[in-house]
C-alpha cells in the first residue's frame, strides 16, 4: 500500500469551470424566467448537476414532470459543453501544474476527485489527463458531496489509506466531504468560508514545496500511528 495520496477537486481547483456552469445555468435560468445571480451560482459550487436543477427550480417555485426536468438537465450541459469546447491549457489555473509536476517528480499518487460527471474531457482538453492515476467522477459516485464515497473510492483506487490522503478542495461539501472520509482537507480560495479545511490558501501559488514535503513527512506520520 502507498503510503501517501493527493487528491484534486476539478472545478474551481484545477480550472475554473464555474464560469462556464454560471453561464449555461443562467441562460437555462432565463428562458424559465427565474432570476440567477454569480451570487446564486456560488451555491452550485461542488453539487451535483441533479441537484442544481432541483435548486434552480426551487428558486422559482416551479414543478415539474420527471420528462421535463431531464429535458432540462441535458439541454444545460449541451450548452455547457458548448464552452468546454473551446478549453484549452490556458485554462489551467495558475500554478498547479507546478504542483502537479512535483508530486509526479516524487511519484506519489494522484487521484482526481470530482463532482462532475464531464472531468475526462476536460482533463484531455487541458492536457492534464495523465497525470492522475485514478480518476473518480460524477459518473462513478452514487452520493454527492459531502458525502466522503468520491474520495474514499479515489484513495482505494490509489491503494492508499485515507488518512494518507491529502484533498484539494475549493467547496465547502466538499471539505466536509475530505473530513469525513479523515482525509487532510486543504481549501483553496476563501479561509473564512473554508474554515473547516485543515489548512487553505487562496491558490496554488501561495503553496510552496517546503510545505508539501512537510506535510507528506506529517501524513506519513499520521498513517503510521493509525
Ligand atoms: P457536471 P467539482 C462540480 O465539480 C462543480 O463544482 C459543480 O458546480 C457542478 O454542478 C458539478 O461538478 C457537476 O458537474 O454538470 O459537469 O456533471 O467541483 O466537484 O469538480
Ligand atoms: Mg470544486
Amino acid at each position: 500500500m502507498n503510503k501517501t495520496g493527493f487528491i484534486f477537486d476539478l472545478d474551481g481547483v484545477i480550472v475554473d469551470t464555474a464560469k462556464y456552469h454560471y453561464l449555461a445555468w443562467k441562460n437555462l435560468a432565463d428562458e424559465l424566467g427565474i432570476e440567477f445571480t454569480i451570487e446564486d451560482n456560488e451555491n452550485f459550487k461542488g453539487v451535483s448537476r441533479r441537484r442544481c436543477l432541483e435548486i434552480l427550480l426551487e428558486m422559482g417555485g416551479i414543478s415539474v414532470s420527471k420528462e421535463q426536468f431531464e429535458a432540462w438537465l441535458v439541454e444545460k450541459n449541451e450548452d455547457y459543453l458548448q464552452y468546454i469546447l473551446k478549453m484549452d491549457e490556458n485554462e489551467i489555473l495558475p500554478d498547479v501544474k507546478r504542483i502537479l509536476n512535483y508530486l509526479k517528480e516524487q511519484k506519489i499518487p494522484m487521484a482526481l476527485g470530482s463532482a462532475s460527471k464531464n472531468a475526462i474531457p476536460i482533463l484531455e482538453k487541458v492536457s492534464l489527463l495523465r497525470y492522475f492515476d485514478a480518476i473518480v467522477d460524477g459518473n462513478s459516485v452514487t452520493k454527492a458531496k459531502p458525502d466522503p464515497e468520491v474520495f474514499l473510492i479515489a484513495a482505494a483506487k490509489l491503494g492508499v489509506d485515507p488518512l494518507g490522503c491529502v484533498v484539494f478542495e475549493d467547496a465547502v461539501a466538499g471539505i466536509e466531504a475530505a473530513n469525513s472520509a479523515k482525509m487532510l482537507s486543504i481549501g483553496i480560495g476563501d479561509s473564512e468560508v473554508l474554515s473547516e479545511s485543515k489548512f487553505s490558501f487562496e491558490d496554488f501559488t501561495k503553496i510552496d514545496i517546503d510545505f508539501l514535503n512537510r506535510l507528506v513527512l506529517s501524513l506519513q506520520e499520521r498513517n503510521n500511528k493509525g
